[in-house]
């Protein structure tokens, strides 16, 4: 274990889910600077076998972002440097190994949202709510929110949540984008896990460009975005188990059909 505050735990028949639990409900989670560093250690070094992984955490609270206790005088050059510890650690998780499902409830405030805004799919339960308290505290985000919160719901509703310190509940931060799944208060984990059973069953270079070829075309122009999809493609399906797949779908062996919702 890296840090006394994050719990890493293997689970899956193959071990192929990793949940990782901030366990520091004392403090509603916050985010001290050796918790940012062990998160990067975690997501570094998750065993092999992992193909996809949970983030929660305990208490009541996801996550009340940045230790505030923490926060003291800092140089320019030494505030550039934390930003940027932060930006290194929640870039091991959306760049890094495998996709992350972040399981939410109450608080997801500040670098909390920062931190569920790196992971690739986020699940609400009802007690769920997100804002950017920064606005009132007299800083700016800086664990990379800037970039990533404008993706999600675009910078008007950002620039809002941060002048005016607006709050959003569950059910509007799924509306708006915050969220890609709204679940009864307490089952949020369930969910996230459920999903991330279901992720682990997908071949890794799929969910490799979806995790790294995706968010970069969406960046590139039209006619880059093309060719880097091209590529991505050739490559996805020259795999052997790609072409496995679609031989045991022919065969009507797959078992994947796609259903009605
Ligand atoms: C903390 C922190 C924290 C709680 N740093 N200690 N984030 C914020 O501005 C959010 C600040 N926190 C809150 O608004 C509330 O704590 C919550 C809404 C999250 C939860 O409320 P509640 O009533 O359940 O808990 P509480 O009584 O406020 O806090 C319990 C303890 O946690 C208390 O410590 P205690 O020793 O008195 O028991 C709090 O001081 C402590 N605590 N939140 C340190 N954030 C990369 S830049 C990112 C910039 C930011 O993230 S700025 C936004 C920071």
């Amino acid at each position: 274990m890296t840090h006394p505050d994050i719990h890493l735990d293997i689970r899956g028949d193959h071990n192929e889910v990793a949940v990782i639990r901030l366990t520091r409900a004392a403090k509603r989670n916050a985010l001290s600077d050796g918790l940012v560093e062990a998160l990067r250690k975690t997501f570094e070094n998750l065993p092999a076998t992992v193909r996809a992984a949970v983030i929660d955490g305990e208490g009541e609270h996801f996550c009340a972002g940045l230790d505030l206790s923490e926060l003291k005088e800092r140089d320019a050059g030494q505030g550039m440097h934390h930003s940027r510890a932060w930006h290194v650690a929640l870039e091991r998780i959306q760049y890094g190994p495998v996709p992350v499902v972040a399981a939410l409830h109450g608080a997801v405030v500040g670098g909390g949202l920062e931190l569920a805004s790196a992971c690739h799919i986020r699940v609400a339960d009802e007690s769920t709510f997100f804002a950017l308290p920064e606005g009132s505290r007299g800083i700016f985000v800086g664990g990379g929110g800037s970039v990533r919160i404008p993706r999600l719901i675009g910078v008007a509703r950002m620039t809002d949540m941060m002048l005016t310190g607006r709050v959003y509940n569950a059910v509007d931060g799924e509306r708006i984008g915050l969220a890609q799944y709204l679940v009864p208060k307490g089952t949020a984990f369930d969910k996230a896990f459920e999903l991330a059973q279901r992720i682990a069953q997908n071949a890794p270079l799929t969910n490799y460009a979806l995790m790294h070829a995706l968010p970069r075309i969406a960046e590139q122009p039209a006619d880059h975005g093309f060719m880097t999809e091209a590529l991505m493609s050739a490559i996805a399906q020259s795999a052997p188990e790609a072409k496995q797949r679609v031989r045991d779908f022919l065969e009507g062996k797959a078992g994947t059909k796609v259903q009605k919702a």
